[in-house]
């Protein structure tokens, strides 16, 4: 691989992976969030509108939860990262939790939402939104109760892809930390990537679905890996 110094434009992408030691289940691991729940009934919008009570519920319990989570080394060594690269540096993350936030990150793209963000269905404005849902509360905006999590379903578009795909195609580095690589648009960004000139590299529990297309893989916890990559990257 190329060394690490060299690189001046990095895009890093984080999944449920990277969350996963603080206490946040994954999706599709064994016991993870799929295995609870269906997917069709909590994570589309044709399941909200079957049932809206399940699914703001499933949402106003992951939202509580966070406030019993902390971020873990592999947040915090992203935010060392921000802090001290001399190049352009874009972090995506495909989590709805806030503990790249909270590990230090300050600019933070969330490209599957926010679970302390609310979405108004009537006035399709964005609100910060730290309590439930479930009780029907009113959009501050417009006043409809018209609320519903802001996060991206199945079948809708993930936000910011623009600026996202802009950045893919200019980045000499890619990498990809506690993703499966089993959801897209996320999980075609390495190709992006590589077919503009891109290293890639993946770090991840296990090989992802995607792991052939990285330059390198590493596999191991996220709380390792990640402080152990940005120390090789602002040593050299
Ligand atoms: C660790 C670790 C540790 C564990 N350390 N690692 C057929 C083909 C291709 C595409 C489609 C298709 N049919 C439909 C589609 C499109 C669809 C899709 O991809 N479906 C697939 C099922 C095939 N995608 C969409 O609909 C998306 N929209 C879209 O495509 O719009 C059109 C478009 C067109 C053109 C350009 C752009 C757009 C929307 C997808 C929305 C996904 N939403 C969710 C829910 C969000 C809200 C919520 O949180 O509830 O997002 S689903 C869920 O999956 C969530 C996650 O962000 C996402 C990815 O999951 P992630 O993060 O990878 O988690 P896991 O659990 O899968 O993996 C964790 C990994 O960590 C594992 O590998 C572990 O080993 C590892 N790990 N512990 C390091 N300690």
């Amino acid at each position: 691989m190329v060394p690490m110094a060299e690189f001046k434009r990095i895009v890093i992408l984080t999944g449920a992976g990277i969350s996963a030691e603080s206490g946040i289940d994954t999706f599709r691991s064994a016991g993870g969030l799929w295995e609870q729940h269906k997917v069709e009934d909590v994570a589309t919008p044709e399941g909200f509108a079957r049932d809206p009570d399940l699914v703001l519920g499933f949402y106003d319990m992951r939202r509580a939860a966070l406030a019993k989570v902390e971020p873990n080394p592999a947040h915090v060594a992203l935010a060392r990262l921000e802090a001290e690269f001399s190049g352009q540096l874009l972090l995506v993350t495909q989590n709805v939790d806030d503990l790249h936030e909270r590990g230090g990150s300050k600019q933070v793209l969330h490209m599957h939402g926010e679970l302390k963000s609310a979405l108004c269905t009537s006035c399709e404005m964005r609100s910060e939104w730290n309590a439930t849902m479930s009780d029907r509360p009113s959009c501050p905006i417009c006043k409809a109760s018209a609320l519903r999590p802001d996060v991206v379903w199945f079948g809708e578009m993930p936000y910011q892809m623009e600026r996202i795909y802009v950045a893919l195609a200019e980045c000499d580095l890619f990498v990809s930390i506690g993703t499966s690589g089993a959801v897209y648009p996320a999980a075609g960004f390495v190709q992006e990537a590589r077919s503009a000139g891109a290293a890639t590299l993946e770090l991840n529990l296990e090989p992802s679905e995607g792991s052939h297309f990285f330059s390198e893989s590493r596999h191991g916890k996220a709380s390792k890996l990640v402080p152990e990559w940005v120390a090789q990257l602002l040593a050299e």
